[in-house]
């Protein structure tokens, strides 16, 4: 018989990754989906493996309907995917962003317990959760102190540390992965790296003239999602559970990324790039780069895209989708 994995967040950029990954190993694949006034667009990135899925409709914020989820479904592991991921727009949400990531978490844990349910929890931490700190060495790693600088990454060390009480406290096998930013075709185009893959070509085929962005200085570590949900699905392999950095070690600027994919589409950045105050954080995060030795050295995970990689396979997407 099959084991069953249970997936919040399923119709996400990682849900769709991970429930791909999942059934490829044989898990019988649940996933969780919040109600939505138009059903069909909500599980455009899974709609191609939509007959091997089974779906339960539920929320993080309504703990009654996580308890019956998880009672009927019985899975064996649970991946905590589901959020209000968007950092800018957790500025113009805070209290909800807080009640999905922070309580959604602990609705979460508190369902499993109440049921006696054995299964192992993946938590979807974030490297949002450091904040400007950097150890001397300029990365961030699992002993780094975290001072998040966004409701979005207060609302993550709150399930952050949750996760780990709950662990001592209760004996339950949960672990944090503290993953870095990770991007793909199946990202949200409001978040940078698919925004300027989409922007860019939109400039190349003519359907746009310009492409207004933040911060240009910023740095992010950025990795490719399909690497990334195999590091998940690692983490709960370990006998034990435990919290690892999950992350590439290696930074670009947002100013890079521009620069890169417009020259790649033999345009000049120059001639299209407009910046706009409102893409612009209140309080900004400047610099992540992660160490994910810990994990490295304990699953041997190593990603396949490197940065350059993972923007050809986005510009690659976008040109087929808009020419
Ligand atoms: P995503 O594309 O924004 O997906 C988030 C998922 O959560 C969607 O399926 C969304 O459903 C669902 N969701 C939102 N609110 C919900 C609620 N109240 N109840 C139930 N489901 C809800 O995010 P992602 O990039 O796949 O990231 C997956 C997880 O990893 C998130 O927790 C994110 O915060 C975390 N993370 C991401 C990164 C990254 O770089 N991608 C890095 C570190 C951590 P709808 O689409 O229907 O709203
Ligand atoms: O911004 C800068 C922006 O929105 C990256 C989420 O998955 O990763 C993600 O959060 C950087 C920031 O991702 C624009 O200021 C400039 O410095 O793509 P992003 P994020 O905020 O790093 C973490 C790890 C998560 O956990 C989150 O869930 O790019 N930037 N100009 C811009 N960002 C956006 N979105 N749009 C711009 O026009």
């Amino acid at each position: 018989m099959s084991k069953a994995a249970l997936i919040t967040g399923i119709n996400g950029q990682d849900g769709a990754y991970l429930s791909s990954f999942l059934l490829d190993k044989g898990y019988e694949v649940h996933g969780i989906v919040k109600r939505n006034s138009v059903a069909e667009n909500q599980t455009y990135r899974v709609d191609h493996i939509f007959d091997r899925l089974n779906l339960h409709y539920g929320d993080m914020t309504d703990m009654s309907s996580l308890v019956r989820v998880i009672g009927e479904v019985q899975p064996v592991e649970i991946y905590n995917l589901a959020a209000q991921s968007h950092v800018r727009i957790s500025f113009d949400q805070p209290v909800y962003t807080t009640n999905v990531v922070a309580l959604g978490t602990l609705n979460l844990l508190e369902a499993v317990k109440s049921l006696k349910s054995d299964a192992k929890i993946y938590q979807a931490s974030s490297s949002e959760m450091f904040g400007n700190s950097i150890d001397p060495d300029g990365f961030q790693r699992e002993t780094t102190p975290m001072h998040p600088v966004s409701p979005y990454g207060c609302a993550k060390l709150y399930g952050y540390n949750i996760v780990r009480n709950y662990r001592n406290s209760y004996e339950m096998f949960v672990s944090n992965g503290i993953l870095f930013n990770h991007e793909s075709p199946l990202r949200g185009t409001n978040f940078v790296t698919n925004k300027v893959a989409k922007g860019a070509v939109q400039c190349k085929l003519g359907k746009a003239k310009e492409l207004a962005i933040g911060n240009p200085r910023a740095a992010r570590d950025w990795g490719h999602a399909k690497d990334y949900v195999e590091a998940m699905w690692l983490i709960l392999q370990q006998d034990k559970p435990d919290d690892f950095v999950c992350a590439t070690g290696v930074s670009h600027t947002v100013g890079d990324l521009l620069d890169y994919t417009f020259r790649k589409l033999d345009l000049d950045p120059i001639d299209f790039v407009t910046h706009d105050q409102k893409f612009f954080r209140p309080e900004e995060l400047d610099v992540l780069k992660g160490d994910s030795s810990k994990l490295r050295t304990a699953t041997g995970w190593e990603p396949k895209y490197d940065f350059y990689s993972m923007m050809d396979e986005m510009i690659e997407y976008w040109l087929d989708r808009l020419s």
